[in-house]
């Protein structure tokens, strides 16, 4: 595949102002008839030819003004159409295409799911529809007729508002006309066509517009409907409310569907949803469930503004819109739940992620600078990374300066494709700033090491802290040089009392701006020696390595104002003694401190499982295998790092199991199941209790999970005591497995986490488990949802079964992966992502991964999703 590079941006030869579509849907032979009003662009090549890109189109027709064009005028393929010689004036073509949306496996431009017609067109996928200048600065205004059987697509929705509808007499055929005010790249185009269920709301904007918002679901599913559309309600009052943005069309659609290879997209008024994200019952969704739905909603509504209003002008740019979004729409959980809680959520995901990607072979800048397939780039590094990055930009210019610069940038940029330059102009604009050192962070990747030296001299009564950062190299980065680092930060005493930090190079917000390699803090009248509390609240994406002891962390974990860095430090006492019980090189005394922290935990436990359980969950939870994996760093045996991860758990539920058994008693449910933060708070602590004491005594766990289960009246507890029985080999297991799927028959998306609980098992018999699973009758390798369970879930959340030593878990993945290349890259690239992590195993198991990433690239007819996967992988 042909590498595009970021200084290769030139802007488009043509333009086309607007975009007539009229949709004839038909399952095997849809007809789509585009007419678009071209012209050339001033900032153009004059008399370029124009070349419209397109995948996979079959042409039908092609005039110019109203002429059918002769063939010699033009050159079509599957993938482009090019006009060779078009008039130096504006123009309008029609092109007629053909496409089969039943026969489309790759869930990119029109396909069906479940007999639903739906689109998705981000990145590349409009060009799958109709020959078309398919890229993100390409703006245009669409008016789209959509036409389809009445009995098969009684809803018929498009982009922006509803115009004239209505039946087609003697036909059994009716349309819908749906016009866009607002330019936009085709990428943002949608349509949907189907028999749906709806539940609606009008809404009225802070300037007295009346919209009506709507989720259509499979009919008969409305009522799991009602949270996603609460979900919609609350975060466009939150946008008018935090941001000053409001909603700008008559109606907004949430439409599910089932087969969907991302989250969601945010379409221009009509969101199509992997319906993973919208449907929701206390009987068949879990909390996180809630939380996922409510976020993912509010982040593609959120992208109404930051994505759609304004573009981006190339595919460089997504960060522009993807990281600012997610920090969004983070913000807006944090708001809606305990800040606290989502911060350390926050965290887990970005160390568990994106530190990995950004440690591997698919290391890559929050902006990148070139690329072989966008569709590769949607990853934790531009999502994750780019939201801390905005978040940095807010610590580092303040609430007022960034809230200006935020407006600003509306202001500015609104209705054109930009740049993150823009998005920086904006902010050095209003706060007089030179941000551009604080750009490397977007063009420098891999995770910054700081490393912290103090020292405390009794007799002048003076602190110093020194830190160093230093990232280390990446592919195609050798050399890198310093970030800006914020770096929010206190001094707590042993005892707990606080320490005023009297420090010339400390804001009054206790933030610290680290700008180069190297920085000293001195701080004065220190009367007692301190402990450092830094990065409070994350305040930068770094690694951090710190030369304190157990105790001095513990005090933190007991006496420190700042919750993340109270539940931090309790994660560095248990990952140092973690990764020296999975490395042996054990020269510290492990069980001695694993009860300090045991004991410590269970005094914090007294107070913080009232005062906020869910926090006191997390205080509770480990690191996981991952992390620890990561921290060891090289020569990982997966083995071992499961066997401390387990007798770590163990002995901790052991210290802890009269106050974990007092925690299940207080928290015993009581009334109807609400999803509100604090019940599943209670419901999180709960079951990390259960977890721990099955962890400590698997024979009472085992009684006490399947008693849950038996009582369990939401999908929480069940499928928290489900996996915890999952973990504990036996009939009983056995028995709950098979009633559990007995119960839930008829639901898929139940049924993904049946597969990916029995997918996570770490036992010796999952592959096998695995692969009797896939001839089950509610798996298909063709739905995503589907595949992800089962085959990602052991990728992700199996270690020692992914990673097992006789390589039968790489050759799986890789059977899959070649088996999907061709029905859906993108999935497939997904999935091969699982080996990154393939040079920092232990030389048997590196040998298996090798050869097996190697199989895979001597494969012929690799998509270009997978073949650029693989060669990164394996460069
Ligand atoms: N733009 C989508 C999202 O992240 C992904 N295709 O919202
Ligand atoms: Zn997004």
């Amino acid at each position: 595949p042909t590498v595009i590079g970021l200084d290769d941006y030139r802007p488009s030869d043509h333009l086309a102002d607007t975009i007539h579509l009229d949709i004839l849907l038909h399952p095997t032979a849809t007809r789509i008839v585009a007419e678009t009003a071209f012209r050339p662009n001033p900032a153009g090549r004059p008399g370029a030819p124009l070349v419209l890109d397109g995948d996979e189109l079959r042409l039908c027709g092609i005039e110019l003004d109203g002429q059918p064009l002769p063939a010699e005028a033009f050159e079509a393929s599957p993938q482009g159409l090019t006009v060779l010689a078009p008039p130096q004036r504006p123009f309008r073509l029609r092109v007629v295409t053909e496409v089969d949306p039943t026969a489309n496996t790759k869930l990119m431009g029109l396909y069906r799911s479940g007999g639903i017609y739906c689109t998705q067109c981000e990145a590349d996928g409009f060009r799958r529809i109709t020959y078309a200048l398919d890229r993100p600065d390409v703006l245009s205004v669409y008016t789209t007729r959509i036409e389809a059987d009445e009995s098969e697509a009684p809803t018929l929705l498009g982009n922006g508002n509803p115009g004239e509808a209505g039946a087609i007499p003697g036909t059994g055929r009716h349309f819908a006309i749906w016009h866009d005010p607002f330019p936009k790249p085709g990428y943002l185009f949608a349509v949907v066509g189907g028999r749906l269920g709806k539940v609606s709301k009008p809404f009225t904007t802070m300037s007295g517009r009346p919209v009506e918002i709507a989720v259509h679901v499979e009919p008969g599913k409305e009522p799991r409907a009602e949270y996603a559309l609460d979900a919609l309600e609350r975060s466009m009052r939150w946008d008018e409310e935090v941001f000053a943005r409001e909603y700008d069309l008559d109606v907004f659609n949430v439409v599910a569907v089932s087969d969907f290879n991302m989250g969601a997209m945010e379409n221009k008024g009509l969101n199509i949803f992997n319906d993973k994200y919208v449907l929701a019952s206390p009987e068949t969704a879990t909390d996180s469930d809630y939380a996922n739905i409510e976020a993912v909603i509010a982040h593609e509504y959120f992208h109404n503004w930051t994505g759609n209003r304004i573009t981006c002008r190339d595919w460089f740019q997504l960060c522009l819109k993807e990281g600012l979004t997610v920090f969004r729409d983070q913000e807006f959980s944090s708001d809606q739940r305990s800040r606290a809680v989502h911060r350390i959520g926050e965290v887990r995901t970005l160390r568990a992620r994106q530190f990995t990607e950004d440690a591997g072979p698919l290391a890559h800048p929050v902006r990148p600078n070139q690329f072989r397939e966008i569709n590769n780039f949607y990853t934790a590094t531009v999502y994750e990374k780019g939201a801390e990055i905005v978040r940095m930009l807010k610590t580092l210019l303040g609430e007022a300066d960034f809230a200006a610069g935020m407006t600003r940038f509306f202001e500015t940029c609104d209705g054109t494709a930009a740049t993150v330059e823009d998005f920086l102009d904006a902010f050095a604009a209003v706060s007089g700033r030179d941000l551009s050192d604080f750009a490397r962070w977007y063009v420098q990747s891999g995770t910054p090491v700081v490393t912290v030296r103090t020292e405390y001299d009794p007799a002048q009564a003076r602190y110093r802290i020194d830190l160093t950062q230093e990232t280390p190299p990446t592919p195609g980065q050798a050399e890198k040089g310093p970030l800006v680092l914020p770096v929010a930060l206190g001094l707590v005493s042993p005892t707990g009392a606080a320490i005023a930090a009297d420090c010339a190079d400390l804001r009054p917000d206790g933030v610290h701006v680290m700008a180069g390699s190297r920085a000293s803090l001195i701080f004065e009248n220190v009367r007692e020696r301190p402990v450092p509390s830094l990065f409070r609240g994350f305040s930068a994406p770094v690694k951090l390595r710190l030369d304190l002891g157990d105790d001095d962390l513990l005090a933190l974990l007991e006496h420190d104002s700042d919750p993340f860095n109270r539940w931090q430090a309790a994660q560095m006492v248990a990952m140092r003694l973690l990764v020296g019980q999975a490395t042996s090189e054990s020269g510290t005394p492990v069980e001695a401190s694993l009860l300090r922290l045991a004991l410590a935990l269970g005094r914090v436990l007294v107070v913080e499982s009232e005062r906020d359980p869910a926090f006191a969950a997390l205080l509770l939870s480990l690191p996981s295998e991952t992390e620890i994996a990561q921290e060891i760093g090289s020569d990982v045996d997966p083995d071992a790092v499961h066997r401390a991860w387990l007798a770590a758990r163990g002995t901790i539920g052991t210290v802890l199991a009269a106050d974990l058994a007092a925690i299940r008693a207080a928290t015993e449910p009581d009334g109807a199941y609400s999803p509100d933060a604090a019940s599943a708070g209670r419901r999180a602590l709960r079951n990390v209790a259960l977890d721990l004491l099955a962890s400590a005594d698997p024979a009472f766990g085992e009684r006490e999970a399947d008693r849950q289960l038996a009582a369990a009246g939401n999908m929480t507890d069940r499928l928290a005591a489900l996996a915890v029985l999952s973990r504990i080999p036996g009939d009983t297991r056995e028995r709950a497995l098979a009633r559990f799927a007995e119960d839930f028959a008829g639901e898929p998306l139940v049924l993904d986490k049946w597969f990916g609980i029995q997918a996570a098992i770490p036992e010796p018999g999952t592959l096998d488990r695995i692969h009797g699973l896939t001839s089950h009758p509610a798996f298909s390798f063709t739905n995503p949802n589907r595949v992800r369970a089962l085959v990602g879930s052991l990728a992700l959340a199996n270690p020692t079964q992914f990673h097992r030593a006789d390589g039968a878990g790489y050759a799986f993945l890789a059977d899959i992966v070649l088996m999907l290349n061709g029905s859906n890259p993108q999935v497939a690239a997904r999935l091969l992502t699982a080996f990154s992590t393939w040079r920092t195993v232990e030389p048997g198991r590196r040998a298996n991964a090798e050869s097996q990433l190697k199989r895979i690239a001597r494969e012929q007819n690799l998509s270009p999703d997978v073949s650029d996967i693989v060669a990164r992988s394996l460069s």
